[in-house]
């Protein structure tokens, strides 16, 4: 029995250990701006928001873990020593002072530990700085549209593309901006609620129809970042990604030039339905 046991033990390690590596390595050729294969945590951060999602996010895991392991702590500690047979004759103790003074205000000293973490951050999401770029994104059933007013004015049309990777993420035409410069995105909706998501760059904002959302974010990495739709806008709500391409400053000026052209030729909704088109 003991053997057997043993043997159970040493395959439950085994796995536990296979699984550790499978996530180590998934982890590990992780692109930044995507999702990777066996990825546990969140998306690679870019901005200095989703850092502090990051960090408020394993700030609440530890803080939850521990509290979850003193309660079952106190728990087993209970059923052990207080149960009817261990302990015939129960204790008829009430109030000790300090322990209710305590169980009253370590929870809250906890609560305001979250709080002000959390106020920073919704603070830092919520209160725009200085735009150094303005980029309006339009959701539509099911495509986006960028336009660039700072820029020339233009806008264009940004359909998911069968033929390119990642699958379901990658775009014919991306929206490009410049590394770290604060990006103004608004939202909104040319049909119904569409939800404007990048998860590396921490930004998620509802594209609302008759209604301009704005948020912001400054990509510290130049690279590619994706995102997707994140509202249920309808039938291909799951094939109108988001894909940003983070450039030099220098790049940036050169696309601008090259856009301005390409887009004049083909601007946004020419090749769309009647219904995106009327409007
Ligand atoms: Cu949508």
């Amino acid at each position: 029995m003991k053997m057997s046991m043993g043997r159970t033990g040493r395959r439950l390690l085994g796995f536990v250990v296979a699984g550790l590596v499978l996530v180590a390595a998934g982890a590990a050729s992780a692109e930044l701006g995507q999702p990777a294969p066996w990825e546990m945590t969140m998306q690679g951060s870019a901005t200095e928001v989703m850092d502090f999602i990051h960090w408020f996010h394993n700030w609440l895991l530890g803080t939850i873990t521990v509290i979850t392991l003193f309660v079952l702590t106190l728990l087993v500690i209970v059923v052990v020593k207080f149960n009817a047979r261990a302990n015939p004759v129960p204790s008829r103790t009430t109030h000790n002072t300090l322990i209710e003074v305590a169980w009253t205000l370590i929870p809250v000293l906890i609560l305001v530990s979250i709080a002000i973490p959390s106020f920073r951050l919704l603070f830092l999401q919520l209160d725009l700085p200085k735009a150094d770029l303005t980029v309006k994104a339009t959701g539509k059933q099911w495509y986006w549209s960028y336009a660039y007013p700072d820029n020339g004015k233009f806008e264009f049309d940004s359909l998911m593309a069968q033929d390119k990777q990642p699958r379901l993420l990658a775009v014919d035409n991306e929206m490009v901006v410049p590394v770290n410069k604060v990006i103004r995105v608004q939202t909104t909706g040319a049909d119904v609620i569409h939800s404007f998501a990048v998860p590396a760059f921490g930004i998620k904002i509802d594209a609302i129809p008759g209604r301009l959302n704005e948020t912001w974010f400054k990509a510290t990495k130049t690279g590619m970042f994706y995102g997707q739709c994140s509202e249920l806008c309808g039938k291909d709500h799951a094939f109108m990604p988001i894909a940003v391409r983070v450039v030099s400053d220098q790049e940036f000026s050169a696309w601008v030039e090259t856009a301005k052209k390409k887009f004049a030729a083909s601007p946004a909704n020419s090749f769309a339905s009647a219904g995106a088109a009327a409007q």
